[in-house]
């Protein structure tokens, strides 16, 4: 069964679902909010649906009820690999089901047959400024291959919309296919003077992107694997995803769509995050020229904090422990780099500052969060060049929000416009309030 099969078998129970949730519960209230999340990012509003990923505070991701430990026990993996195949994954994602090694295998198929990235992507690039930032480019890259899209295409002919969906599935195979190259397009051309490794069509999805960038170690595609895999959702509220439904919602396709969610994806304080984080643990190493002692490290970190800076890679808007995407990482790290000076630098940073900021007492959570500890990773397999980190975010990103623009296409989710007030109106809600 394709994956567009199996869609095609969920669908009339999941719209029915809806239709009657909709139907006998319409008025039940979710949530009351307060002036203080009207003004605080709407911080906790429960005003989103999805079935993809869901975090819990305490406990942090699952990908369709699955946790991270569990998807890389059951996941399928490519012969002689520890890590399990993307193509897998997007399987999951997209179905809710853990695929067969052959449902896996078929999507690694389907991105080969239009993993073909188009000329004038590559010739746009290059026109730009050589110091562009990279995250520029690749959304300016996804952005361009808008062309391509078969949605836009069909709208424009007139498609029926309880078929919308088919499209997106459609533009989203095509565009997720073509991401590892547009990505290793960009690294190489930016740092590597150019020479381009041409994709190797006997590896995966995530084992050819770690081919591309010209890492040698067999290890890397692993970790390339795994990182697709952590970074590829977290529920709907996160900016770089709610940036993507927002527009999407509009019935923009999802290359626009995907687009503006990268946009969003490189803000610092969301996925650029990661190329901070070891920004800052190289100024705290070079500080030093070694990885400093406890008490040195806590300094640093006062230091960050008086100056008025985050302290990136740390803190959550939603969870309040560990984020196990940093687990996960901390794991691999231990495997097979434990005597690496920046990622014993970043496994001490996890010692001294959540104290820190405990101390400091503004953050809500003092834990850290998945970029803590991805760029040492990154850093020890020769992957130096931070500003690039965000661009592998967003490869695995657009795993996850396309795979939510087809299933928001298909229960034919509506446009999203909250309604937005003046102060003088808030003013007079909480003076009425107080009254009474
Ligand atoms: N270092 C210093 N201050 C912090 C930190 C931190 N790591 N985290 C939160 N705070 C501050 C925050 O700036 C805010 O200060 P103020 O009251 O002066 O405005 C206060 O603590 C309360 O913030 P929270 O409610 O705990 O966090 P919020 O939900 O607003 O923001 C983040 C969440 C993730 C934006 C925030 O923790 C942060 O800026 N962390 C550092 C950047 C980072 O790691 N971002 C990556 C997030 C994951 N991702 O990949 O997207
Ligand atoms: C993410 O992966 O999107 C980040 O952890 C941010 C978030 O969930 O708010």
């Amino acid at each position: 069964m394709t994956i567009k099969d199996k869609l095609t078998a969920q669908l009339p129970e999941w719209r029915e679902r809806m239709r009657r949730l909709v139907k006998e519960s319409g008025d039940v209230k979710v949530d009351v909010f307060t002036i203080a999340q009207v003004y605080g990012g709407m911080r906790d509003v429960k005003s989103l649906v999805t079935d993809i990923s869901y975090v819990d505070p305490n406990e942090g991701i699952r990908f369709r009820g699955y946790t991270i430990s569990e998807l890389l026990e059951k996941l399928p993996k490519p012969i002689g690999a520890d890590m399990p195949y993307t193509g897998g994954l997007y399987f999951l994602l997209i179905t809710g089901e853990i695929p067969s090694a052959a449902e896996a295998e078929e999507i690694e198929k389907e991105w080969k047959g239009r993993g073909k990235v188009p000329q004038y992507v590559f010739d746009m690039i290059r026109t730009m400024p050589s110091d562009t930032h990279p995250m520029t480019l690749f959304s300016m890259a996804v952005l361009a291959m808008q062309y391509e899209s078969i949605f836009a295409r069909k709208y424009a002919e007139g498609m029926k919309r309880d078929t919308y969906w088919e499209a997106m599935l459609e533009d989203s195979l095509n565009l997720t296919a073509k991401l590892p190259e547009v990505a290793a397009y960009i690294y190489r051309l930016k740092y590597k003077d150019g020479k381009f490794i041409q994709p190797d069509p006997k590896l995966d999805w995530g084992a050819n992107f770690a081919h591309m960038m010209g890492v040698p170690d067999k290890k890397y595609q692993d970790l390339s694997r795994l990182y697709f895999l952590l970074h590829s959702d977290h529920e709907s509220g996160n900016v770089s995803a709610h940036a993507t439904h927002l527009v999407g919602s509009a019935l923009s396709d999802i290359y626009y769509a995907a687009s503006a969610g990268l946009d969003g994806l490189a803000g610092p304080l969301h996925g650029l995050a990661n190329q901070e984080c070891l920004k800052w643990l190289l100024d705290v190493y070079n500080k030093y020229g070694q990885v400093p002692t406890k008490d040195e490290l806590t300094k640093y970190a006062w230091d960050t904090l008086n100056s008025g800076q985050v302290i990136p890679g740390y803190g959550h808007a939603v969870l309040r422990k560990t984020d196990p995407r940093y687990t996960a990482q901390l794991e691999f790290g231990k495997k097979h780099m434990a005597d690496d000076d920046i990622f014993k630098l970043a496994s001490l940073v996890y010692d001294v500052v959540p104290e820190v900021l405990r101390q400091q007492g503004r953050a809500r959570d003092p834990w850290p969060n998945v970029d803590a500890i991805s760029g040492s990773l990154q850093y020890h397999y020769g992957v130096k060049e931070f500003d690039f980190y965000t661009v592998m975010f967003g490869v695995s990103r657009i795993l996850g929000v396309s795979a939510n623009a087809i299933w928001a296409r298909a229960l034919g989710q509506p446009i999203e416009r909250p309604k937005s007030l003046t102060t003088p109106m808030l003013e007079e809600i909480g003076e009425k309030i107080k009254v009474a």
